[in-house]
């Protein structure tokens, strides 16, 4: 069965467990069928919220019994076109699974449901906060974030996502649930699932909750933007700040090309007035904090925040970042990495290689420098017809990078992940995903197949 053509049977059987109210068809539908971007446009057979984890189950069970294809979706804020029914699929939004648990303050971790947001996780003890800081936090659900292995501004310091769970609760495609969330750092009973289903891009099962390890709140943050010559010049400064600031948090770059963008269309004051082209972004917390950016900026123009409204002030400047290509036209968002050695090739090549292709293109690049880490923004001039990702991937590959740093490979990259995971691997995958779903019936067309 495929999209448009579910039966009122199916659809009342689904109203008979999440209630009509959650049972959306229709216009109703809309909100869900599209990704932030407008790059990943789909249209939704139904779009069903579920409640609690056993009606989840329930769900999914219905979908396996009829054969019809689900995409798991959380607050849709992934940039793969992951979480967006392209193919007429039902849409399984977790949004609802919103229970938030009390903070366990002798192990510092909580258990949270998949709907709960990644805001809500960092605010949820003053003493604490969540490792992965990411910008679209105040929508982004744990859930999601754990499925696509999130990573964001603070990977440097804390690892991305997975490096958080202690455990998930996930349901299975046959309605079963396996649920681990006692959150036992040391704990070898077996295969980690958890960690497989974090970035398993909801193709292996349905994440209804998790177990996070929370962090001690970083202690009197500063925060510095450094204006700089080049990209050459900011990876050297930020490997520096890697060696010699013992509370780096942050090292981000991103450039004058894009703040441009921002300050003429979203009317952003730049951060420095020095027209410097390229900026590094660090962000220190404990005792000598700021006397160690300070050493590091040494006779660069710097813009320094202590309080929490000039820190969000210097932030916007980058965490702004992921709209700019969005003024100029729908963006391609391109997400990869490559080994720190070649990182400054990939940062002041990357343009050309795509206007190889596409002349007219505009390429918009940041990203999180200590990660080896470039966000490779693209307004194409010419058709998107796979000639941009093409040109950035096999740059990539060349560089022995990888074509997702922390997005996922959702529809976007599909065809190209043979570039960099070998037939072998491929072949594994596919073993794996046939074990946890037999049936083929979650996100099929996320991760080849
Ligand atoms: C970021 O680092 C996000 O700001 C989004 O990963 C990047 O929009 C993008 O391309
Ligand atoms: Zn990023």
């Amino acid at each position: 069965m495929s999209g448009g053509e579910l039966s009122g049977t199916l659809l009342r059987k689904f109203a008979s467990v999440v209630g009509d109210a959650h049972v959306l068809t229709g216009d109703a539908t809309a909100g869900y069928a599209v990704d932030w971007t407008g790059r990943f446009r789909g249209h939704a057979a139904a779009v069903l919220r579920p409640g609690e984890t056993a009606e989840v189950a329930e769900v999914l069970a219905l979908c396996r019994e009829a054969r019809l294809p689900v995409v798991p979706q959380g607050g849709n804020t992934g940039l793969v076109g992951g979480g967006v029914p392209r193919h007429g699929e039902v849409v399984l939004s977790l949004a609802r699974l919103d229970r938030l648990g009390p903070v366990d303050a002798d192990a510092a971790q909580v258990t949270a449901g998949a709907g709960v947001t990644l805001r809500r996780i960092a605010d949820a003890d003053p003493g604490l906060d969540l490792g992965v800081l990411i910008a679209s936090r105040d929508s982004a659900t744990i859930g999601g974030a754990v499925a696509t292995n999130a990573g964001g501004l603070r990977v440097l310091r804390y690892g991305p996502m997975r490096a958080q769970v202690r455990g998930v609760e996930a349901v299975l495609t046959d309605g079963s649930v396996v649920s681990h969330l006692s959150g036992l750092v040391k704990d070898n009973t077996g295969y980690d699932y958890p960690g497989l289903l974090a970035g398993s891009e909801g193709t292996l099962a349905v994440v209804t909750a998790a177990r996070v390890q929370l962090v001690p709140r970083p202690a009197g943050p500063v925060t510095a933007i450094i204006g700089l010559g080049g990209a050459g010049e900011v990876h050297d400064l930020a490997r520096t700040a890697l060696r010699t600031v013992p509370g780096l948090l942050s090292a981000e770059f991103f450039t004058r090309a894009g703040l441009d963008v921002l300050a003429e269309h979203a009317g952003l004051a730049p951060p420095l007035h020095d027209p410097v082209p390229a900026f590094l972004l660090l962000e220190a917390a404990g005792p000598g904090a700021d006397e160690n950016l300070a050493g590091l900026a040494g006779d660069h123009p710097v813009a320094v925040g202590t309080t929490a409204a000039d820190r969000a002030r210097l932030w916007a400047s980058r965490e702004r970042h992921p709209e700019a290509a969005g003024f100029l036209g729908v963006p391609l968002k391109l997400d990869v990495s490559v080994p720190a050695a070649h990182w400054v090739r990939l940062a002041t090549e990357v343009g050309e290689v795509v206007r190889a292709v596409d002349p007219g293109a505009r390429v918009i690049v940041y990203g999180h420098v200590a990660d080896g880490n470039l966000h490779v923004n693209v307004v194409p001039a010419a058709e998107a017809d796979g000639r941009h990702e093409g040109a950035v991937f096999g740059f990539v590959a060349s560089l022995g990078g990888s074509i997702s740093a922390e997005h996922g490979i959702g529809a976007l990259k599909a065809h190209w992940l043979p570039l960099i995971r070998s037939a072998e691997e491929r072949a594994l995958f596919a073993r794996i995903r046939a074990a946890f779903d037999p049936d083929g019936i979650l996100n099929p067309h996320v991760l080849p197949r």
